[in-house]
């Protein structure tokens, strides 16, 4: 048992026991990965997306690159968080009054409860990149709501809970490309219309390399014992383009501005023929989590090198010590 995460119980949560002989604290799911090339009729790839717990089984927002090359966001469900029945069409976005409000192309989604609703946040097409934000409770009305900030951005990632009555947003501000530069900032709003008080979390850099060129929020924050922790991936610019990778850090509970402990290593990074090999090489994009707080077990969906969805596994004390252990302040 353990009581650092503060939270549900979720006693269904997709889980493989840690391989004999295995040290790392992050281990993959040996059945990886969990999606494959060409899932539905209309879509190539179904990677970088987002499940939930709902009743007694599982709900999704996936990110579908469709067979013209362009990416949108499709729901899902299913029974056990292992196999799952993605939609063919997309999610059909409405404003407050009901009228259709489609998205020109939409990727990497987060999806979190706050209160009565289910939020999703994703890359959003602004003139340009930006963060996308819409909502829904019963994943059929689905109501798109104003773009919280400015192009450019992406990786836009609620916190599930006000804190001090303000609702809170972490981004990475970008540029219309392939960004070779990227930090974590933060943004809070009292009614998820108005976004300010924007401040800078984390920087790229560091002593490893790995999250040297930039790096971006990944799953909805867990609300520890020891503060909000925070899975995000890290770049490395190398001489055969970017490597995907991810660690963790742990932010202050009452503000998250103020990182308390951020590790310097990597917990994943690609290694795995469906990591390193697939539409973009070397790329393993975590965006979200599910956890069962009485057991500490937590399971990552990660993208695999934009192609698959792949799942890790990981217990919260080992990972907090972990990252204290390997604490780096910059
Ligand atoms: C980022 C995003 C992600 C993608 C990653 C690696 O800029 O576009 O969707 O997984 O690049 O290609």
């Amino acid at each position: 048992m353990s009581k650092t995460i503060i939270g549900s119980p979720l006693p269904n949560l997709p889980w493989e026991d840690r391989p004999a002989g295995c040290n790392d604290v992050l281990w993959r799911y040996s059945n990886n990965p969990v999606i494959g090339w060409n899932p539905t009729p209309s879509t190539a790839r179904v990677y970088n997306s987002a499940v939930l717990p709902y009743k007694d089984a599982f709900v999704g927002v996936f990110r579908a690159d469709h067979r013209n090359g362009r990416a949108n966001l499709h729901f899902g469900t299913s029974k056990d968080g292992f196999t799952f029945e993605i939609q063919d069409s997309v999610i059909p976005w409405v404003d407050e009054s009901g009228k259709p409000n489609p998205v020109s192309y939409a990727y990497d989604p987060r999806f979190s409860k706050i209160d009565d609703w289910y939020y999703v946040t994703w890359c959003d097409d602004m003139k340009g990149a930006s963060i996308g934000m819409g909502r829904t409770k019963d994943f059929k009305t689905w109501i798109r709501m104003p773009n919280p900030l400015m192009p450019f951005n992406r990786n836009g990632v609620l916190f599930p809970r006000k804190i001090k009555g303000n609702y809170f947003l972490l981004s990475r501000p970008s540029d219309s490309a392939h960004t070779p530069f990227g930090d974590i900032f933060l943004s809070e709003s009292p009614d998820m219309i108005y976004w300010g008080k924007h401040r800078h979390v984390m920087g790229r850099g560091g002593k490893g390399w790995w999250q040297g060129t930039k790096i971006g929020a990944g799953p909805v924050p867990i609300e520890t014992t020891e503060g909000w922790l925070l899975f995000y991936h890290g770049v490395s610019g190398t001489c055969n383009g970017f490597v995907y990778s991810y660690g963790a850090a742990i932010l202050d509970i009452d503000d998250p501005s103020k990182v308390k402990y951020r590790c310097s290593d990597y917990l994943l990074t690609p290694e795995k023929s469906y990591e390193t090999t697939g539409f973009v090489p070397n790329v393993c994009f975590p965006c979200q989590n599910l956890y069962d707080a009485p057991t500490g077990r937590i399971a990552i969906y990660y993208g695999a090198a934009d192609t698959y969805t792949a799942l890790a596994f990981c217990q919260v004390d080992e990972v907090i010590a972990y990252v204290k252990a390997h604490n780096e302040a910059f």
